[in-house]
């Protein structure tokens, strides 16, 4: 070691997952995998370099532009000035307090979305929300990108929240083991995706089911655009993208016409299907759902559909259904069409049967474990009650004071002067970027807190520095998981960052607001407190939890709170007396038809599941854009997070486009080369893989590049949101529709 210092090796958790981190000196030098994981990620590999880039923003930085005449042009190409922390926060406080008092608290926007660092304490959103509320309050949203959708639709359906339906309810992989025969997969599952899961994963398991899955003899059928959305050795139905709706009504007309549908289960569980049957039927519209009608929209053979149909109906069958289905245009209708198939199937409530969302999505479902309460930050009370579906901020933006409609409600977008963001990228996130890029120069002030110079820092006009979860202590626990960590400080802050936690609190004592924020406490105090909290909390569930101290020493502990055995299945009870255990739906039931869908009149999401193609789609195709483009999540990192490491590994960026090899070869393009891929909305750079595990028509691009083009010509990094298209899933869910998207690629000489 040049300097003479020790290295020292220490643990720490994530998102995805445990790791060990050895440091010399200020910095760290390498990771490893955690012992008692499985399935490491190799995701922690490019941290170091990650947390020790050139790209962390160094100190308090201030658009040129703003500072000197508040100009809101120049977001993306103004140069930034550095300035010390007490001026760069004073000024900063100064136009919070200007914009709430001249326009309210509801023209400011924190919503701020986005993952953030793993750890109880330095939640990046948790903390921006607390300080919002302390100083008058903030235009929130509502859902996730990951769900919004299922988050609006489902609890009509089954009168649950869908969260809680998913982290607490669903089969556990021990039950689907033990009792499922077939497993359709809509989306897939995938290992890949499996690695993360909110606040961390520990021991990563998918891999290791899909093994004993096999063994077993469980019939596993992946169906959607790629083979490679489920381990290997799964049986591959190939879909077009957003058409698994009709696959689903044909699966669904099969059961009923060939006397598979379960009667007794629909009149004791349900309501609602004869209304439904007779669209079904093509009573109500003269077009049968049958097989012979899906095939040509699904692009599947309608045998096939028969065969999957007769053999679901007469084996234990699982069907899941990936988040991905619901982040496209009508994402509510597999949603919902998928708990209907499953109703008409009648194993819901049977341990291994019925349906499930997102498995493999991330990695905690399907594991059970006792749930522990506590280690929360409190985010107080929000006196302004605006909320907008978080996937419309876009939509907010361009149409301030223009009504919309959101699950049943109409109301105004707020006019927005100032938006706060922390711990989320939307220059990587929101659909439409350049469009998205336009919008935001309407506010006045946009203010951000990121460790490093990402797209949205430098769209921002006030950027302070953040550490990063390895130069500050906290806990890392999640629900999902049954080990506990001290995350220890590892390096020092770099630069001059700061935790959003000081930085916040610097600007609530400057606003009239410090004691209210801080309750007189520091960073240690808070850690130490909800840490003794929850260590109450989980005595009196008879967990016993160490003391702080003893977890410092240990750095990590696995707790007793694992559901051994065959346990949890999704509402048995219900499925046992309906009476006496009635769903939270108005009938008590599980919902085929709504009447309060139905009562919000909207077209594209009536009372019944239907059949709604989506705006782009292979239906849809154009000669100017004949191709669907996914845009799943990337395999090598978290969303765009580490992002300035990984883009520094030779021939890493652009990012990698599959490619069917018929599509290529129509487009003279090889394995391995450079193309662009654009449609009306933007175009970016991309390295074509091809492969025949994606279906002929689809192009899959994953998330995670820096959007890197303001003059949006040519993203240079393979952002595929530069071509995704920006609109609500429906009035109903106005969830995220990324997965909505028609484009042409063609060749780029070098
Ligand atoms: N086309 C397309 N787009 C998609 C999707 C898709 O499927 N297709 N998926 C969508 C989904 S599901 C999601 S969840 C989103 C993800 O989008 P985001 O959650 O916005 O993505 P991240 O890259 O995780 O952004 C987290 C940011 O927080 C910063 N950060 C990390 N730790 C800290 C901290 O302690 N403090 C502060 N202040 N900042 C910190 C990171 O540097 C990073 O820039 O993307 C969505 N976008
Ligand atoms: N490594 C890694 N893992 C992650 C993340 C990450 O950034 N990196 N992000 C996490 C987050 S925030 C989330 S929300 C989850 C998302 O989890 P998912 O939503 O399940 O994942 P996606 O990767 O968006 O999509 C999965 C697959 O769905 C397929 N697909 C797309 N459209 C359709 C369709 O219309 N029908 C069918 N049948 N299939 C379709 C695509 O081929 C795609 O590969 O992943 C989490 N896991
Ligand atoms: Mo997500």
């Amino acid at each position: 070691m040049a300097d003479g210092s020790e290295r020292r090796t220490q643990v720490t958790s994530s998102h995805w997952g445990a790791f060990e981190v050895d440091v010399e000196g200020d910095r760290i030098v390498a990771t490893r995998p955690f012992a008692a994981d499985p399935h490491p990620p190799a995701i922690p590999a490019i941290l170091p370099a990650a947390v020790h880039h050139s790209s962390r923003v160094q100190r308090p930085a201030i658009r040129r532009g703003w500072l000197e005449t508040r100009r809101r042009d120049g977001r993306g190409s103004d140069d930034f000035v550095a300035l010390p922390w007490d001026e760069a926060l004073d000024i900063a406080a100064g136009e919070i307090d200007r914009v709430r008092k001249a326009h309210g608290n509801e023209a400011i926007f924190g919503g701020s979305y986005g993952w953030g660092s793993a750890g109880r304490f330095h939640h990046a959103q948790s903390q921006v929300h607390r300080f919002l509320n302390c100083i008058g309050g903030y235009v929130a949203s509502f859902g996730s990108y990951s769900t919004g959708c299922a988050q609006a639709i489902m609890p009509h359906v089954f009168g649950v929240d869908f969260l809680k339906l998913l982290y607490e309810h669903q089969d556990g992989w021990q039950v689907i083991h033990d009792h499922t025969e077939t497993l359709v997969m809509f989306g897939g599952i995938n290992p890949k995706n499996a690695q993360v899961s909110m606040g961390g994963i520990t021991e990563h398991e998918t891999a290791g089911w899909f093994e004993k899955f096999a063994a077993k003899g469980m019939s596993r059928v992946n169906v959607g655009p790629q083979r490679s959305d489920a381990p290997e050795g799964c049986d591959w139905l190939p879909l077009r993208p957003a058409t698994d709706t009709a696959l689903m009504l044909a699966l669904a007309y099969v059961i009923e016409t060939e006397g598979l549908t379960d009667r007794d289960f629909l009149a004791r569980c349900t309501v609602g299907f004869d209304c439904f049957r007779p669209y079904l039927l093509g009573e109500s519209d003269g077009q049968p759902k049958s097989p012979d009608w899906a095939g040509p929209i699904c692009g599947a053979d309608p045998e096939a559909i028969r065969a999957l149909a007769r053999r679901m109906a007469t084996t234990r069958t699982l069907i899941t259904v990936a988040w991905s289905l619901q982040r496209g245009e009508h994402g509510e209708q597999p949603y919902w069409m998928s708990a209907v198939l499953a109703a008409m199937l009648g194993q819901i409530g049977l341990p291994g049967g019925g349906v499930g969302y997102g498995y493999g999505a991330i990695g905690g479902v399907g594991k059970s474990f006792k749930g522990l309460r506590g280690m929360t930050f409190s985010q107080g009370r929000n006196p302004v009650r605006t909320v907008i579906p978080v996937a419309r901020i876009g939509d907010m933006l361009r149409n301030p004071g223009q009504p919309y409609d959101f699950n049943g409600r109409r109301g105004p977008y707020p006019d927005i002067r100032l938006i706060y963001w922390a711990g989320g990228n939307p220059f990587h996130h929101h659909q439409d970027l350049n469009a998205l890029h336009a919008a935001w120069q309407g506010p006045e002030t946009i203010i951000v807190h990121e460790p490093w110079w990402t797209p949205t820092a430098k769209r921002a006009d006030i950027v302070f520095p953040a550490t990063t979860p390895y130069e500050r202590e906290d806990i890392g626990r999640s629900n999902l998981d049954d080990y506990l960590f001290h995350m220890p400080q590892l390096v020092p802050p770099q630069g001059e960052a700061r935790d959003d936690y000081a930085i916040f609190a610097g600007l609530a004592e400057r606003l009239g607001a410090g004691p209210a924020f801080t309750g007189g406490r520091s960073a240690a105090d808070w850690i130490r407190s909800l840490y003794d909290d929850y260590r109450s909390l989980a005595a009196e569930q008879d967990v016993e939890v160490p003391d702080f101290e003893t977890l410092k020493a240990r750095n990590w502990v696995r707790l007793p709170i694992r559901a051994e055995g065959p346990n949890r299945t999704l509402f048995a009870p219900f499925r046992t007396d309906p009476e006496a255990a009635p769903l939270g739906t108005p009938s008590g039931r599980i919902e085929i038809f709504s009447d309060r869908i139905d009562g919000f009149g909207y077209d594209d999401c009536p009372g019944h599941p239907v059949w709604l193609p989506p705006r782009e789609w292979l239906g849809a195709a154009t000669e100017a854009t004949p191709l669907h483009l996914v845009s799943p999540q990337p395999g090598d990192k978290l969303h765009s997070q580490l992002e300035c490491a990984l883009a520094d590994v030779p021939g890493a960026r652009p990012v990698t486009l599959a490619i069917h090899p018929a599509d290529a070869a129509a487009r003279g393009i090889g394995d391995g080369e450079l193309v662009r891929v654009f449609n009306g909305r933007g175009a970016c750079r991309a390295r074509a893989r091809v492969s025949d595990a994606i279906r002929e028509g689809v192009v899959a691009l994953p998330t995670g590049a820096w959007f890197g083009d303001p003059g949006g010509n040519l993203d240079p990094h393979g952002n595929p949101n530069v071509l995704t298209l920006d609109v609500g899933t429906s009035r109903l869910g106005q969830g995220c529709s990324a997965h909505t998207a028609l484009v042409e690629v063609g060749r780029l000489e070098d």
